[in-house]
């Protein structure tokens, strides 16, 4: 029986920090500039934040390396802060989500800094320190940010694990003590009122004990030597549980786990309703057509949009959740990815959109989408920050890719494209100083106050399906139904009892014909014309009954 519950009625919006809205000119958002945006939040029908960290961090990965899991990063603002902002969604009927990053810490945490000064400290058993010569690594496994996976620190004569940036050092969730930590921490934040976590790469807390090489075949295929010994881990489902179990065992806590590379059946084990485990994940299988990466320009084929959740819709039934979600502060704009030409952005991002408001499953929004931002117009190497761009580019020149070859890979996936400021009005209006990145995130063309009201807008259309979802059991908790069509169109119907809604979407960008829909249909939106042969990416909902 599918079980009802207020974060699969919810929709959510993930606010980047540092790029939301700046309160006092530094150019560096913080949480007042949140608070101060609560009811344009409101207004356009979200009903939860999942804020990217906020805590104390020396910021090498924008604040996903974390320093002090208690404290709140100066340039956000202070812990009073985000009391208010909690206060404020709150009492607006909103709840918060926060990131929760455990399974790496900053090399700057106490932790850290105490493990590596005393091998006989309570937490040199935190991380995975390894003594040895300077020149061989542990293992072979490698980074997600290039290089090794082992960083070496002379000071100490050990090896440390990074999976991800050479500062963000894998907690060893092995240690009991550790996990106790863990444990404590969270529910510190859920006793300041803190509704749910959203729980970066937590599919990689349990590594296989003794930290094996990894399968080299494996790695040349994934690019990711090591994988295998902890992207489900044996120990996984055992943490996860001792969490929900210890840190947050209360229905109205939601937990969304990061999980990179699980797929549906893996993600069904840490989600189903009777694992006592998560609620939902996110699973990144339909960001990138198969056999492509992020770093690959190519156009997206929404085909495969189609398939992927034709399969999954069916495969996930009644007993598991899923989280639908296009962009985030990790990828690329998707509306980009489709279609890069400007005249069919508005029908481009509509056609999302309306994917993510009428399949069953919880809407994440990302800062912009909702506006059909695309990505930012880099035009050179030194403008961008994110690590993984500057690391990715650093290996590629050092092998000997030409410059201009270098630049363009690192430009079709940096993730710096979605970290640009958020657009306001035509000026901009996210700082009265210098943002801390470059790139106007297009503000001049793509912005909410020239959206406002504009019944034709890519805001407008969000708002519309938001308020429609709001009031419909049928598109949160109705059954799917694909119907037969062309490939290049994707029709499906949401039902529950006597309430029924046909969506119908032209996957291309050449106009294609469709059935007409039953006799006595509503059509409630069209993006293009609602009749006849659908226009290049046309969207249309109808109410059935
Ligand atoms: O880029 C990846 C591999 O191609 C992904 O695995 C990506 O790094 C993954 O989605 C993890 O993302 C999360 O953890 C990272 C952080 O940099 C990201 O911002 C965060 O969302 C490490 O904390």
């Amino acid at each position: 029986p599918l079980r009802e519950a207020w974060f699969k009625e919810a929709v959510f919006y993930q606010v980047y920090p540092c790029s939301f809205q700046d309160s006092d000119g530094d150019g560096i958002g913080d949480l007042r500039g949140i608070l101060s945006r609560l009811d344009y939040l409101k207004g356009l029908g979200v009903d939860a934040l999942w804020l990217s960290p906020i805590y104390d961090s020396p910021m090498d990965d924008m604040g996903y390396d974390i320093r002090d899991y208690r404290k709140v990063l100066a340039e956000f603002g202070t812990l009073d802060d985000l009391d208010a902002l909690i206060a404020g969604l709150h009492e607006r009927g909103m709840r918060l989500v926060m990131d929760l990053v455990v399974n790496h810490s900053s090399d700057e945490h106490a932790w850290f800094r105490e493990a590596l000064a005393d091998p006989d400290s309570p937490y040199r058993d935190y991380y995975f320190l390894r003594e040895g010569e300077p020149d061989t690594p542990p293992n072979n496994w490698r980074s997600f940010f290039s290089g090794p996976a082992w960083r070496w620190f002379p000071e100490a004569g050990v090896w440390g694990l990074h999976l991800f940036s050479s500062k963000q050092m894998d907690l060893n969730w092995g240690s009991e003590r550790m996990r106790a930590d863990v444990v404590d921490m969270v529910r510190w934040w859920r006793e300041r009122g803190v509704d749910g976590f959203r729980l970066d790469v937590i599919n990689l807390i349990s590594k296989t004990p003794g930290l094996p090489d990894g399968n080299e075949t494996i790695g040349a295929l994934t690019g990711f030597t090591g994988l295998e010994h902890y992207f489900h881990g044996p120990r996984l489902h055992e943490h996860l549980r001792q969490l929900r179990a210890e840190a947050f065992d209360d229905p109205d806590c939601v937990a969304i786990g990061e999980t990179p590379a699980i797929g549906a059946q893996m993600g069904k084990l840490m989600v189903g309703d009777d694992r006592g485990e998560l609620d939902m994940v996110f699973n990144f299988e339909h960001l990138e057509n198969p056999g492509r990466t992020r770093f690959d320009a190519y156009r997206y084929d929404l085909r495969h949009l189609k398939r992927y959740y034709t399969r999954w819709q069916a495969d996930y039934g009644d007993g598991y959740w899923m989280s639908l979600f296009f962009d985030n502060h990790d990828n690329p704009r998707m509306v980009s990815k489709v279609d890069p030409r400007s005249e069919h952005r508005v029908a481009v991002a509509k056609l999302l959109a309306t994917v993510m408001f009428t399949l069953r499953g919880t809407p994440f929004l990302y800062q912009g989408q909702e506006l059909g931002a695309v990505d930012q117009r880099f035009v050179a190497l030194d403008e961008l920050r994110d690590v993984e761009s500057l690391n990715l580019a650093a290996e590629l020149a050092a092998t000997g890719t030409p410059p201009d070859e270098v630049f363009a890979r690192v430009l079709a996936g940096t993730r710096d494209h979605t970290r640009v400021p958020m657009a306001w009005d035509a000026s901009g209006g996210f700082t009265t100083g210098v943002p801390w990145l470059a790139g106007d995130g297009g503000h001049a063309e793509i912005n909410v106050a020239s959206q406002e009201g504009d019944a034709a807008s890519v805001l407008e259309w969000h708002r519309a399906l938001i308020a429609l979802r709001r009031d419909s059991p049928a598109l949160v908790y109705g059954e799917t139904l694909v119907e037969r069509s062309g490939s290049r169109v994707w029709r499906y119907r949401r039902r529950r009892g006597a309430e029924e809604y046909l969506v119908v979407l032209n996957l291309g960008d050449r106009p294609a014909r469709t059935a007409p829909p039953p006799a006595g249909a509503e059509l409630l939106l069209a993006s293009g014309s609602g009749t006849g042969s659908l226009a290049p990416y046309e969207a249309r909902l109808w109410r059935l009954g």
